[in-house]
């Protein structure tokens, strides 16, 4: 039985034991959540890039009529044929809400609706990004209000009423524009309340805005890379997240939406000569104000809008280079390359969605702890016990901690062994033909030979005299991860060999 098997089969005993009280809803919602798309949460501080960051992912900008309502309620971006919304009050009927196309963006209007009087807001739009993850988008943290933050905290933690009945998160992406005490305390708050493990399973940390660092000069975003690198190397973070990547969810959003009349505009300005560019671009006034410039200021301030000021030169810069030949599909490219989104698109489809099985299981026994922390019934001793043995032994979750393992530096093995390691863990993918390296189209016998030959190679480091303690039980990890891919080949054939079978 996998993981989430044994999981559910406890989740089941947990509902039986539970039935007739209040947690009983609480346990049903949770193992009706089972099979849905994984639930990630964008949190970090007040204007850390969250909102700009969701749309870009799904590639749609959903903007409110009244901003600064909206950004105090938690929304949940899911996945729907037709774009809808709907407001759920805390004290009555949820209601259907206008969301309507203005331009790129979807306008949301919450009426004479107040965020104080509402639970959650729930965002409906046809979006294949959302077809693997349910996105929510969090109230920031930090100087909007006390009990704001603290509503924010307590939804990721779970333990808010709201949360304590249907909807926790599987996974949170968590916006850093600076390593801010309040930044940190707050990744301690998730440890100590979501996250028992001492590895982060479902956390990743976003390094916002990166085509801002340093000012926004036009090195900003490989200063911003080498600014998460250090971060990634913070053993504060380290121990709350899995890695940190570098994200402008500005550029992003705006590869994923530029516009025609957008690019002509940006064509027209690209035509000018650069010694009338280049004082306007030291500043979003002065590109917004500068006279006689063949398009119009609001027209200007509206690429700002877009594009920012890195975004701004980034593509006047691209666009004169290629003179008349530019094409909008090469700047969207470029745009997109540099927001850093496609890696992290990559990183939340690898470590999250293709393990949504893992996590949600996780979650679940999370939810069977709290539960019986909450209300200590005879039984709760031995569910919780059953919990703690469940986590112990799951290989797939050993496997996500090795994984962290690697990419923080903890485990002492050679760049090639750490690469092999990487990918053999799922860290490029988790089908079987990625993990082993092999095209998917390889045959049987090519892949059974590849797991033979790295269960093998494991093997020998696990037991070799000269390999140190740590990369011992890494290599023990990765013998079983090959064991079980092994047993996903052809029954009659599965066992791992080092040779191949006789004729
Ligand atoms: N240059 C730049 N600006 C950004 C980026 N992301 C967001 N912004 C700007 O920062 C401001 C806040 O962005 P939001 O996406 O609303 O941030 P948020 O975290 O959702 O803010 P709250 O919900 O109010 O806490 C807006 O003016 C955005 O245009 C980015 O990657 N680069
Ligand atoms: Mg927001």
């Amino acid at each position: 039985m996998t993981f989430a098997d044994r999981a559910r089969a406890l989740l089941a005993e947990a509902v039986t034991a539970y039935r007739g009280r209040p947690a009983e809803r609480r346990l049903l919602a949770v193992t009706r959540h089972m099979d849905e798309p994984l639930r990630v949460a964008i949190a970090g501080r007040v204007k850390a890039g969250k909102s700009t960051l969701l749309n870009a992912l799904v590639g749609q900008r959903v903007a409110a009529t009244d901003a600064g309502e909206c950004t105090r309620v938690v929304t949940w971006y899911t996945h729907g044929e037709h774009p809808s919304a709907s407001a759920h009050p805390r004290d009555a009927e949820p209601r259907p809400l206008r969301l309507e196309p203005r331009g790129t963006a979807l306008v949301l209007d919450l009426g004479d609706l107040r965020a104080d009087d509402l639970n959650e807001l729930r965002v409906e739009i046809p979006s294949s990004w959302l077809t693997r993850m349910t996105l929510v988008d969090t109230p920031g943290m930090g100087s909007l209000s006390e009990s704001v933050a603290r509503q924010a905290q307590e939804f990721l933690a779970g333990d808010t009423d709201r949360a304590a009945d249907p909807d926790g998160v599987d996974a949170v992406v968590y916006l850093l524009r600076q390593l801010h005490a309040t930044d940190v305390d707050f990744l301690e708050v998730l440890s100590d309340a979501q996250f028992s493990h001492s590895t982060p399973v479902n956390a990743v940390g976003v390094l916002s805005r990166s085509d801002e660092v340093g000012g926004g000069g036009p090195d900003a975003i490989e200063q911003a890379q080498r600014i998460a690198t250090r971060y990634r190397d913070d053993p504060r973070l380290r121990s709350l997240v899995q890695t940190v990547l570098p994200v402008s969810g500005l550029l992003g959003e705006a590869g994923a939406t530029l516009r025609p009349e957008e690019f002509a505009d940006l064509m027209r300005l690209a035509g000018l000569p650069a010694e009338t560019t280049a004082p306007m671009l030291l500043s979003a006034d002065r590109f917004v104000a500068a006279p006689s410039v063949p398009v119009p200021a609001d027209r200007r301030h509206r690429l700002v809008r877009v594009l920012g000021m890195y975004g701004l030169r980034l593509s006047l810069d691209a666009l004169r280079q290629r003179g008349a030949a530019a094409r909008r599909g090469d700047l969207v490219a470029l745009l997109t390359r540099r927001s850093g989104l496609p890696e992290l698109r990559r990183l939340l489809l690898t470590q999250f969605a293709e393990r949504r099985d893992v996590l949600k299981a996780d979650s679940a026994l999370r939810a069977i702890d709290a539960v019986t922390r909450a209300d200590p019934i005879d039984a709760a001793p031995w569910l919780r016990q059953q919990v703690e043995r469940l986590r112990v032994s799951a290989h797939e979750l050993a496997e996500i901690r090795l994984l962290t393992e690697l990419r923080t530096g903890l485990v002492p093995a050679a760049p090639d062994q750490l690469a092999h390691m990487d990918r053999l863990l799922g860290g490029e993918g988790s089908a079987v033909g990625t993990r082993l390296g092999l095209p998917p189209e390889a045959p049987d016998a090519e892949v059974r030979a590849a797991i033979a030959a790295s269960h093998g190679y494991w093997r020998r480091v696990a037991h070799s005299p000269l390999s140190e303690p740590v990369l011992v039980r890494a290599a023990e990890v990765l013998m079983r991860t090959c064991e079980g891919l092994a047993a996903t080949l052809p029954p009659a054939r599965a066992t791992v060999r080092v040779a191949p079978p006789p004729e």
